[in-house]
């Protein structure tokens, strides 16, 4: 399969990048930066939020084979003003969707984060975990730029029934670094199990799944990304040595208290349309 993947330059665009190709997809990058050493597909160096450009990028890809699905990373991956949020999360998957059905590419598998329900409280949550269709509480305006860019999603499928799986990712890193992370952790190579699930699922329609490992604390419901197929395998546990070595300090119980963590206690840049 023909992927466009946009943000491909990025930490976790350059692992899902490299995952897709092991598992033998043809990539195509998409990132304002150049084309990395080793990238082995096509590459387009163009900015998603400019719908000229991506407009010409599935020109380009179409000549040459034509994209089949997008894979949605690019995007400021921590809190700032609205006003850029808006054009960073919002503005570029409307680019995306409008190239979309213009070249009638069906597909979209979009990276949303947990803190779209940030904010929600730890205490209200019990087992199975989070459901994805709890209200949406984003901690940030980053959280509220990516529920938006999940309503816009939810849009394009209603009125042009495409597919977009929009996949709520914890914190992808290496290994966990902090308490949270034994409940939040995404490995790199269930981050690459969760695209290709998504990316291959029949007919999903709109669906939203929590993109987080198989951790023994997770408190996320996994359920609904293992009915499209993603199984993580990976659990931050083997991590929790090292991790809770000493007591926990008053941010891990701080970050305990919302979903969200961190997020909730970051600088608030209001009022919400003053630029940086
Ligand atoms: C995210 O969505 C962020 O992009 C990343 O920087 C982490 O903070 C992560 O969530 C997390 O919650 O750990």
């Amino acid at each position: 399969m023909r992927v466009l993947i946009t943000g491909a330059a990025g930490s976790i665009g350059s692992v899902i990048c490299n995952g897709l190709v092991d598992r033998g997809y043809d990539v195509v990058g998409l990132d304002r930066m150049v084309e990395p050493e080793g990238f082995t597909g096509s590459w387009f160096t163009a900015d998603c939020a400019d719908p000229d450009a991506v407009a010409a990028v599935f020109e380009n890809a179409t000549g040459s084979g034509g994209v089949e699905a997008v894979v949605h990373l690019a995007g400021i991956p921590h809190e700032t003003a609205l006003p850029e949020q808006l054009e960073s999360h919002v503005v570029t998957t409307a680019a995306l969707l409008d190239a979309m059905v213009d070249h009638g590419v069906n597909r979209i598998v979009y990276a949303s984060s947990n803190h779209a329900v940030g904010r929600t409280e730890r205490t209200t949550v019990s087992p199975p975990g989070l459901a994805v269709s709890v209200q949406p509480r984003p901690d940030t305006f980053y959280g509220v730029a990516k529920i938006a860019a999940e309503a816009l999603l939810r849009l394009y499928v209603d009125r042009y029934g495409l597919d977009a799986i929009t996949m709520r990712i914890g914190s992808f890193l290496p290994q966990p670094e902090t308490r949270r992370h034994l409940s939040t952790w995404l490995s790199h190579d269930d981050a690459v199990r969760m695209v290709d699930a998504a990316l291959t699922a029949p007919d999903c329609g709109f669906a939203v799944l929590y993109g987080i490992s198989a951790n023994t604390r997770s408190w996320w419901d996994l359920e609904p990304g293992r009915s499209l197929g993603y199984h993580p395998r990976d659990d931050a546990e083997r991590f929790s040595a090292t991790v809770e070595r000493g007591a926990p300090s008053e941010v891990d119980e701080v970050e305990a208290r919302h979903v969200g963590g961190p997020f909730v206690l970051e600088k608030f840049f209001r009022p919400a349309l003053d630029r940086l």
